[in-house]
């Protein structure tokens, strides 16, 4: 997968590259939330079509990412989303070259995964649902997000609902200032929580406008400064009350043994918690949870193609 000249070889389908040429607008996309490991069928299929609809519709071309026999893809062919939307093993960043070198059908890849192939192939905007952080029960597992070293290290713009509600937000938020990731609220002054528009704990930046959070991302940039994370609440329909959320993700943990002061499930640990846990609310919520997947992340990707644009713009 390396070229002659020692350039990382990347695929892109004919959109994005044709983009990237003209220097117009693209937003990344990872491709494991839309696996077996993220939504249940057939609602990652519908996930898919509607996260790609609005990029498009927001004036920019999507590139979903993943590694498709053994080749790194920043922008897979349509022909693959229904292989997309199947079984996989979830590829974070560290995975990528070995999934390259064992010649993978298909992974996933993840958040970490994603920005890092973006970065390589000059895309600064990625949209997801919500990113990985610091787990609950961190001292006790050491598990924290490869997603959050990823972000601060590339110079991308992540758009997301916030970190996922069953992780420890605080942690994750001072995990995110050690690492110096700018962390801006969209149009709201509090870190959202994924499925609740709010989670109590203020924010220092707030832009209202994609013009707003280009100028940032180009100061913070020309400051040598990585990835930005931009946090954009669930659509207010969609919300779910944060009490009642934070009941569902105790029982959610509890069942995967990972409740504070429960015994760790070995079996458990690492990167099977996340789909394992995100089933268990979906089953706890009668379902609600996985509508307000569906509405953030496609809300996350109509603000990645706004911001998109916006960088264009400035040029
Ligand atoms: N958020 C979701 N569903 C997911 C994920 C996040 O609603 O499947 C995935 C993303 O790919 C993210 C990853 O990068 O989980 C983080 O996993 P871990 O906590 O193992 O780093
Ligand atoms: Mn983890």
């Amino acid at each position: 997968m390396v070229n002659q000249s020692g350039a990382l070889a990347l695929r892109l389908n004919d959109s994005v590259a044709s983009a990237l040429k003209a220097g117009s607008a693209v937003v990344a996309l990872e491709s494991t939330i839309f696996s077996n490991l993220g939504l249940p069928a057939p609602y990652n299929s519908e996930a898919l079509a509607r996260v790609m609809a609005a990029v498009v519709s927001g004036g920019a071309v999507p590139a979903l990412t993943a590694v498709l026999d053994g080749e790194i893809w920043c922008g897979v062919t349509e022909s693959t989303h229904d292989t997309i939307c199947g079984p996989t093993q979830k590829v974070a960043y560290r995975d990528v070259a070995s999934a390259v070198g064992h010649k993978a059908t298909y992974g996933a890849t993840t958040v970490s995964a994603s920005v890092a192939i973006a970065a390589a192939a000059g895309v600064d905007v990625f949209a997801t649902g919500g990113i990985g952080g610091v787990h609950r029960n961190w001292e006790q597992s050491l598990d924290v997000s490869a997603d959050l070293g990823a972000i601060a290290k590339h110079q991308v713009i992540t758009v997301c609902a916030g970190a996922k509600s069953f992780l420890d937000l605080p942690a994750t938020l001072e995990r995110l200032e050690t690492l110096s990731v700018p962390v801006v609220g969209w149009r709201t002054d509090e870190f959202p929580a994924f499925y609740a528009t709010s989670s109590g704990l203020p924010l220092n930046a707030v832009v209202h406008s994609a013009t707003e959070l280009a100028e940032i991302a180009q100061l913070h940039w020309s400051l040598g400064g990585g990835g930005l994370l931009v946090v954009n609440p669930v659509p207010e329909e969609h919300a779910i009350d944060l009490a009642e959320l934070d009941e569902w993700t105790v029982e959610a943990l509890r069942r995967e043994g990972l409740a504070p002061g429960a015994q760790p499930n070995v079996e458990l640990a690492g990167p099977s918690v996340t789909p394992r846990v995100l089933a268990g609310l979906v089953d706890l919520s009668g379902g609600r949870t996985l509508q307000a997947n569906l509405a953030l992340a496609e809300s996350n990707a109509e603000v990645g193609a706004s911001i998109a644009v916006a960088l264009r713009s400035g040029d």
